[in-house]
């Protein structure tokens, strides 16, 4: 039991669902699937913040429409901890586009395109720590 991987990552509820007031629902799921919330916050991010979020998407034929989705209301994000937590988040998220996720996935339930799918996941360790960083000071989480 000691080569458990223990992982932090960083969750967001997007402006679709945050405004759809589905924050409670996919606090639960995180929760009911074992993760620990170790910070967690509200915030409506500027376009300038989204795009900076996003910069590995800079370029790409959806990313104007990526940043102005993020920056159009609010959203909630979450820094989540647990074993193998980073691609645990993402199989419950499910597939980047709701119509090809798995039954049962938060993007499966409350997502309703591949731009306005509910949530994001972070991808990688380096990933997780970046974007943790970005909306989080380190004495705001509570490991
Ligand atoms: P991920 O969120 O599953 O990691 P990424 O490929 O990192 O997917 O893309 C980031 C976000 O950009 C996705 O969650 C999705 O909302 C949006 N996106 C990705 N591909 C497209 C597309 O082809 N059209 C519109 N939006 C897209
Ligand atoms: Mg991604």
């Amino acid at each position: 039991m000691d080569n458990q991987n223990l992982q932090r990552t960083l969750a967001i509820i997007k402006p679709d669902a945050f405004a759809q007031k589905l924050s409670g629902k996919i606090i639960d799921r995180i929760e009911q699937e074992g993760f620990s919330i170790i910070g967690i916050k509200v915030l409506h991010v500027s376009p300038e913040e989204a795009a900076q979020f996003y910069a590995v998407h800079t370029g790409k034929p959806f990313f104007d429409e990526l940043v102005a989705f993020l920056s159009s209301g609010k959203i909630m994000v979450l820094a989540l901890k647990g074993i193998e937590a980073i691609a645990l988040w993402r199989k419950v998220m499910g597939a980047t586009d709701p119509a090809k996720a798995d039954e049962g996935t938060i993007r499966k339930l409350y997502g309703s395109s591949i731009g306005r799918n509910a949530c994001h996941g972070s991808d990688a360790p380096e990933t997780a720590e970046t974007e943790s960083n970005f909306f989080f000071k380190p004495e705001e989480l509570v490991p």
